[in-house]
């Protein structure tokens, strides 16, 4: 359900401003230290970050796709570790409970989901698990009034911070239809955490492995039915995707702001740079794509907050988006020139930053085969 417009605009606003003035200057802090500054954290709670797509009734803002984007862009206009402190309480962690929990699992739950009391995540991912998500190995065996689950997942974002995982394993046979998705509390005997993996950007926002160890799951932290687990997984992604597809639209707008300002400040020649037509062409590029993959992003969102099935769309938005702020990053790179290369300008660390947005939830050959199959399958 839509906010009242004027409500919206006004929180919009507000988002818009703390990123500007509380998260952009802590750039370089949080890409050195590795981690998000508790001062931030609190911020975040306290505008209701954690929880803005998450249902009124349990506490949060409960913010349709269409809203959900529009803040998305905006998030986009700082590094992509900020918005990850909260992003899988916003998506991955916690949309499979909201689409398939039971009413007692969410009143159980979502209510700290929602300000950030807890952290949540998503664990899909194991270490010969990836794009093949049906093959998961992670074992969840019957006995009794728990399931005992063991395996390894991998690359699990926030996984150091959550109290609670979305874990999907296998309780059937083989593909599909053997998994299941299980609310797995952090603190069950058996769970352990890694140490957070050194990436290649994105600093800030940690990844762990998560080793399960006999771990003894209430069967009533089920969610949704045995075997429904890689469904659930795959609508939680449906919409994760485009969310990302939205950040990734706010990350060319900075890009872009942060071109232009320095293009029309870099004198060479005896003019700003910005007034020499192979620069031009590189904003103009940047600028007509990012405006592509605003409209492509909110259409889907319209489409999604009308209830249309978008699994073909998201993962066209997230394709789209994902490459294009690739673009984007690299013309920020040569438009800065040597400056861009150099990390105290900021670009390089954004230009690594965007790198992931084609690999995490979805590589963009996965996003092509699922564009594919369903364009295939809907006659065109
Ligand atoms: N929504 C609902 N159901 C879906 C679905 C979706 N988006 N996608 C697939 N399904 C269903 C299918 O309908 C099928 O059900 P039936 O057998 O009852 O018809 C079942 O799930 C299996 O689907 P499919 O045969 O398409 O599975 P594949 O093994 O071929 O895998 C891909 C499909 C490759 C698309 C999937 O594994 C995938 O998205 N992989 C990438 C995972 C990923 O993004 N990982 C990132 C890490 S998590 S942050």
């Amino acid at each position: 359900m839509a906010l009242d417009p004027e409500v919206f605009e006004a929180l919009l606003e507000t988002i818009r401003r703390f990123v500007a003035e509380r998260l952009r200057p802590r750039e370089a802090e949080v890409a050195e230290s590795d981690e998000i500054p508790g001062d931030l954290i609190a911020e975040m709670k306290a505008l209701g970050l954690f929880g803005m797509s998450i249902p009124e009734q349990y506490g949060g803002l409960g913010l349709n796709m269409g809203e959900e984007l529009r803040i998305a862009f905006e998030l986009g206009r700082t590094s992509p570790a900020m918005r990850s402190t909260f992003g899988t309480n916003v998506g991955i962690g916690s949309q499979g409970l909201i689409m398939a929990g039971s009413d007692a699992q969410k009143a159980q739950w979502l209510p700290r989901i929602a300000s950030g009391q807890i952290i949540t995540s998503f664990a899909l991912t194991e270490p010969d698990v990836g794009s093949d998500s049906a093959a998961v190995k992670t074992r969840a065996v019957r006995d009794g009034d728990v399931y005992r689950v063991t395996g390894t997942k991998r690359f699990i974002t926030n996984a150091d911070k959550a109290s609670l995982f979305t874990v999907m394993a296998r309780t059937g046979g083989e593909g599909a239809h053997g998994v299941s998705a299980f609310l797995v509390p952090a603190d069950l005997a058996g769970v352990r955490i890694g140490a957070p993996e050194r990436k290649m950007g994105q600093q800030g926002a940690h990844v762990c492995d998560v080793h399960l160890d006999d771990v003894p799951v209430p069967a009533a932290n089920m969610l949704g039915a045995e075997g429904d687990g890689f469904k659930v997984a795959m609508r939680v992604l449906d919409r994760g995707r485009l969310h990302i597809a939205g950040v990734c639209v706010g990350v060319a707008d900075r890009l872009i702001a942060d071109c232009v300002a320095y293009a029309t400040t870099r004198i060479q020649f005896g003019k700003p740079i910005a007034e020499h037509q192979l620069i031009q062409a590189m904003i103009a590029d940047s600028k007509t794509e990012a405006l592509a993959a605003r409209a492509l992003v909110l259409d889907v969102a319209a489409r999604k907050d009308a209830g249309e099935n978008v699994t073909m769309e998201s993962a066209a938005a997230k394709y789209f988006a994902s490459e294009m702020v690739g673009r984007v990053a690299d013309r920020a790179v040569q438009i800065f020139g040597g400056a861009g290369y150099i990390a105290d300008y900021g670009i390089e660390r954004l230009y690594r930053d965007v790198r992931l947005f084609r690999i995490y939830e979805g590589t963009s050959q996965i996003q092509q085969i699922v564009i594919a199959r369903e364009t295939i399958r809907r006659g065109g």
